[in-house]
């Protein structure tokens, strides 16, 4: 197919003059509030300026200001990190955090970006989706030498654009992003053209390959990912995103897992998608959805009201990606009866469990899970156990909330929860129960 580009240079060759509208449309892709031959601006100042992110099961990462430039310093660095309580790994993260801070910022900032590096192997930071000078992209060989073990690289630019953008290792990504060596980075507009969101949640996806008993991702893995996360957290250890009734709510969620695409679908609202790390769509391109698919490599950003109470998952519809350290490459045993063989082959490997076994949903507490290890699925609920795990969380919108600590699980109003059929509902409606 032939793209827009090669038909705007085709009909250029051809002596076509190029649509004003055309060139307009090519340029306008980042998102920019500001002139592109604006000055940089005074640093933008959190609330006066921007509503803060919040990076659930996260934090940002403070600055300074010096001379009138924002002053970040990230220290790439070991990190021991909990997935769940009862899974942790020997990991890569930046200053202490798994994975790195969020860097939130105003368009316009001038950003100075120390990175020290305190591993044991070189590296180097890439800001994903950020235009930036050639020298500043952080693609080791290519445009920076790398950073060795006890150096401090300065990174400085001027944020040129606005939206939802990463950073990450370019250097021997495989392993480094494997081991987490990843963030996000917000932009905020300096003349916002629409309305803040009330609520703003940045999430970062990712999978991790972890054999059972183990303690260190495998970053050689290229299938077989057993561990999948918002924000490297596993849930019932994911936050909930709390939010009042009627708040605009804003989703930003990036993807930099090292294989798989993750359609992440939210219950009870339908979103609209209204950003891309390549800009914000224009409202008459916009499109609403219930899942959004996010790519490797990729930002999306979804906005809606919350204006349906209650409890509701956020989850990837990858179903493997919504179960934790599952058994892959068993056999078959759904419809068997696979008691007798669970408990012979336990003797000999502790890990097995039998697709559709009890040992599935085992509980966090189980004393029978092997060491350092998750149950497939998922914890406790209201309703009993919650059969989903991995990269899940939970919406929870209410009525009359004083702060946005977790409310604990939603009351229903009484005869809105499904349960069993009455005798009397059956013989009305003519049902065979
Ligand atoms: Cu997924």
């Amino acid at each position: 197919m032939t793209s827009r580009r090669q038909f705007l240079l085709r009909t250029a060759a051809a002596g076509v003059a190029v649509p004003a509208a055309a060139r307009a449309a090519l340029a306008a892709s980042p998102s920019c509030t500001l002139p592109a031959d604006a000055p940089p601006q005074p640093p933008g100042q959190p609330v006066v300026d921007y509503t803060p992110v919040e990076t659930p099961n996260g934090a940002s990462l403070p600055w300074k200001v010096v001379d009138g430039k924002k002053v970040f310093h990230l220290v790439a660095e070991p990190v021991r990190h909990t997935f769940a309580p009862g899974l942790q790994a020997n990991c890569f993260g930046y200053n202490g955090r798994v994975h790195g801070p969020t860097i939130e910022a105003v368009e316009g900032d001038t950003v100075r970006i120390y990175v020290t590096n305190k591993l044991d192997q070189p590296t180097t930071v890439h800001w994903h989706g950020l235009i930036v000078p050639c020298g500043m992209d952080g693609v080791g060989g290519l445009t920076q030498r790398s950073i060795e073990p006890g150096e401090t690289f300065l990174y400085e630019f001027v944020l040129r654009q606005h939206g939802t953008f990463m950073y990450h290792s370019h250097h021997d990504e495989m392993t480094q992003m494997a081991m987490g060596l990843m963030g996000m980075f917000v932009v905020h507009p300096r003349r916002p053209d629409e309305p803040r969101p009330d609520r703003d949640f940045v999430y970062m996806l990712s999978e991790w390959p972890i054999v059972v008993g183990t303690e260190r991702p495998n970053p050689s893995e290229m299938t077989d990912f057993n561990v999948l996360t918002f924000n490297a957290t596993v849930f019932p250890a994911t936050a909930p995103m709390v939010v009042k009734k009627g708040q605009r709510v804003r989703i930003r969620i990036g993807n930099l897992s090292a294989m798989d695409h993750h359609p992440i679908h939210l219950h009870g609202h339908a979103f609209t998608v209204i950003a891309t790390d390549g800009g914000t769509i224009p409202q008459a391109a916009r499109w609403p959805e219930t899942a959004v698919l996010v790519a490797v490599g990729q930002t999306r950003t979804v906005e809606f009201f919350a204006d349906n109470p209650g409890d509701w998952a956020m989850h990837c519809h990858m179903t493997h990606h919504v179960m934790t350290q599952m058994g892959h490459g068993v056999p078959n045993l759904v419809g068997v009866d696979p008691s007798l063989f669970d408990e012979k082959l336990a003797a000999l490997d502790p890990t097995f469990a039998a697709m559709g076994s009890e040992a599935t949903g085992a509980d966090d507490q189980d004393d029978t899970l092997p060491k350092n290890s998750l149950p497939m699925v998922g914890g406790a609920g209201p309703f009993g156990y919650i059969t989903m795990g991995g990269m899940v969380t939970v919406l929870k919108v209410r009525e009359n909330l004083t702060d946005y600590a977790d409310p604990g699980p939603y009351v229903h109003p009484a005869g809105t929860v499904a349960d069993v059929a009455s005798a009397d509902d059956l013989a009305k409606d003519g049902i065979d129960g």
